[in-house]
C-alpha cells in the first residue's frame, strides 16, 4: 500500500493486500475517504461561517432575496459531477469485472465453501476433479457436507474444517452456500467478500498472489458464537498445496466411510435430487455434477421433487 493510504489504515484495513485486484479496491476506498473528508471539512467551514455571519444580532430583519452570487451552484454542481465520475467511472466498472469477468474453468481452481454456526468447511473435488453429490440427508459428524456414499465421484473428495489452503498465482473460485444462517465470507486480506446464503450458490473470486496465512472471517451477525467464527486461508507455493492435498487426501483414505443415511419424510425428495438452488459463475468454472443436473435455470422446489428419482430409502415392511 502506499504512503498515501493512511486512512485505509486508520480504518482497520489489513495493511497487506494478497490478491491481484485489491489495490484498485485500496485506491478506490482511499479516494472516497479524502473526498469525504474534504467534504466534511468544507461543509463544516461553510456551516460555521453560515451560522457566524448571518446571526440574528447582525441580520434583525429576513433578507427575502438571499444569495446572489452562482457559486454555491458552481460548487454543488462540481460535488455531484466527480460523485458521477466516482461511481460510472470507477465503482460500477470495477464492480462489473468482479461480477461478470470470472476466470474460465479450467484455470480457476473451484471449492465449495459451505458456512455453518459457527465455522468455515470447504470441498474440494480431489484427484478425479469432480464434486461428490451433496445432500442434507446425509450430514452426520463424521459428514458435515453430507457428500453421497453411493456417488463414485464423492469418493476421493476432500472436506476440511477451518483451514483452506490455495495455491499462489491461480484464480480461486470459491461458491459459498450455508447450511442454516446467513453468513458471510470474509476474506480481509484478498479484499474479497460474500455471503453465504441457504439454498443458494454465490460464486465469488480472486487471485491470491503472495504466501501466507490470513485470516477468514464471517462477516453477518450470524449468532450467539459470530465472534468466533473464524478460519485461516493459508496460500502455498504450488509444491507445498500438492503437498497439502496428497495429506488431506491420506487422511480422508484412513477414516470410516459416512454412516448410512437418516429415514426421509414421506414426500421428501431422495439423496439423488439436487436440493440446491445454484447460480453458475458467469462463464466461469464447470460447476459441480450435482450442479449439472440442475442444467441453466435454477429448477423450481416442485421441479426438483419431479427430478428426484424414486424412493428408495423408504423402509419396505417386508424386509
Ligand atoms: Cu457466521
Amino acid at each position: 500500500m502506499s504512503s498515501l493510504a493512511l486512512i485505509n489504515e486508520f480504518l482497520g484495513m489489513p495493511r497487506d493486500n494478497a490478491s491481484a485486484h485489491g489495490y484498485q479496491i485500496d485506491h478506490i476506498l482511499e479516494f472516497c475517504h479524502w473526498f469525504m473528508a474534504a467534504l466534511f471539512v468544507g461543509w463544516s467551514a461553510f456551516f460555521i461561517y453560515v451560522i457566524i455571519r448571518f446571526r440574528k444580532r447582525r441580520h434583525p430583519g429576513a433578507d427575502h432575496l438571499g444569495v446572489k452570487s452562482g457559486i454555491s451552484t458552481h460548487l454543488e454542481f462540481s460535488v455531484v459531477l466527480i460523485e458521477a465520475v466516482l461511481l460510472l467511472g470507477f465503482a460500477i466498472p470495477l464492480w462489473a469485472r468482479r461480477v461478470n469477468e470470472f476466470p474460465p474453468g479450467k484455470e480457476a481452481l473451484l471449492v465449495h465453501v459451505v458456512a455453518q454456526q459457527f465455522n468455515f468447511n470447504y470441498h474440494l473435488p480431489g484427484s478425479d476433479g469432480q464434486f461428490g453429490k451433496r445432500d442434507i440427508y446425509f450430514v452426520s459428524n463424521s459428514n458435515p457436507l453430507g457428500i453421497d456414499p453411493n456417488d463414485p465421484a464423492g469418493k476421493d473428495d476432500i472436506v476440511t474444517s477451518g483451514e483452506l489452503h490455495v495455491p499462489v498465482n491461480r484464480p480461486v473460485i470459491a461458491e459459498l452456500s450455508s447450511k442454516d444462517v446467513i453468513h458471510d465470507f470474509f476474506l480481509p486480506s484478498m479484499r474479497i467478500a460474500g455471503d453465504a446464503i441457504p439454498g443458494s450458490l454465490i460464486p465469488v473470486w480472486f487471485t491470491p498472489i503472495r504466501t501466507g496465512t490470513y485470516e477468514v472471517i464471517c462477516g453477518q451477525l450470524c449468532g450467539l458464537g459470530h465472534y468466533g467464527m473464524k478460519g485461516t486461508l493459508v496460500v502455498d507455493t504450488p509444491q507445498d498445496y500438492q503437498a497439502w492435498l496428497k495429506e488431506r487426501a491420506e487422511l480422508a483414505g484412513t477414516q470410516a466411510s459416512p454412516p448410512a443415511p437418516t429415514q426421509r419424510p414421506p414426500g421428501e425428495p431422495t439423496a439423488g435430487g439436487s436440493t440446491l438452488r445454484t447460480i453458475p459463475p458467469p462463464g466461469g468454472a464447470n460447476p459441480s455434477k450435482a450442479d449439472a443436473e440442475g442444467a441453466g435455470a435454477p429448477a423450481h422446489p416442485a421441479q426438483q421433487l419431479q427430478n428426484a428419482p424414486a424412493a428408495t430409502a423408504s423402509p419396505s415392511p417386508h424386509g
